[in-house]
């Protein structure tokens, strides 16, 4: 995307516990980067997160991203749902596995709620392996008259870890 175009910064959370999930996460970090419309900002630490919803399943693997895009939130959400589905995702059950989960969290200051969509994310502000990551590259962004550290500070924390502490994991050598 050509730097001085008027754009949005929006955030993903990106996440996965089947296969390669960095690998898939990398992949569709890229898939934005490359997308005429789309440049990935900055990338959040690597975490290794204990599986939320349905716990009996393997640890996911969870990071954050800051996009600029001159996408409207909707045709962004169908190329999230393309880069899901070009790496066959696999999402047998609503809370169980997938190789790739790529949700828009916040989507500049605008709010939605539609049947396809809901700006911001309704259900990332007691969710920790979602707070973390976005700590780590929105640390003030408000979501609800409170900023992510806020929310994280009465997240359950418990079990997650950081995998790796660059924030260049994703870029290909
Ligand atoms: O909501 C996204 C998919 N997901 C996750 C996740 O990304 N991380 C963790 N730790 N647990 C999860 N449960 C679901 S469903």
């Amino acid at each position: 995307m050509p730097a001085n175009e008027p754009h949005v910064t929006a955030y993903l959370g990106l996440g996965g516990n089947i296969g390669d999930p960095v690998a898939a996460m990398t992949e569709a970090l890229y898939h934005l980067d490359e997308h005429r419309d789309c440049s990935v900002s900055t990338v959040s630490r690597l975490y290794r997160t204990p599986p939320w919803g349905n716990t009996d399943q393997a640890w996911f693997f969870n990071a954050a991203a800051a996009i600029h895009t001159t996408l409207a939130p909707h045709p962004l959400l169908d190329l999230c749902l393309d880069i899901e589905r070009s790496m066959k995702r696999i999402r047998a059950e609503r809370w169980g596995p997938r190789t790739l989960d790529m949700d828009i969290l916040a989507y500049g200051d605008v709010s939605v709620t539609d049947e396809r969509l809901t700006l911001p994310h309704p259900r990332m502000k007691d969710r920790a392996f979602v707070l973390m990551p976005l700590a780590d590259i929105a640390p003030d962004l408000v979501l609800e008259g409170r900023a992510v550290t806020a929310w994280l500070s009465d997240a359950d924390r418990a079990g997650i870890e950081v995998a790796g502490q660059q924030r260049d994991w994703w870029r290909k050598s």
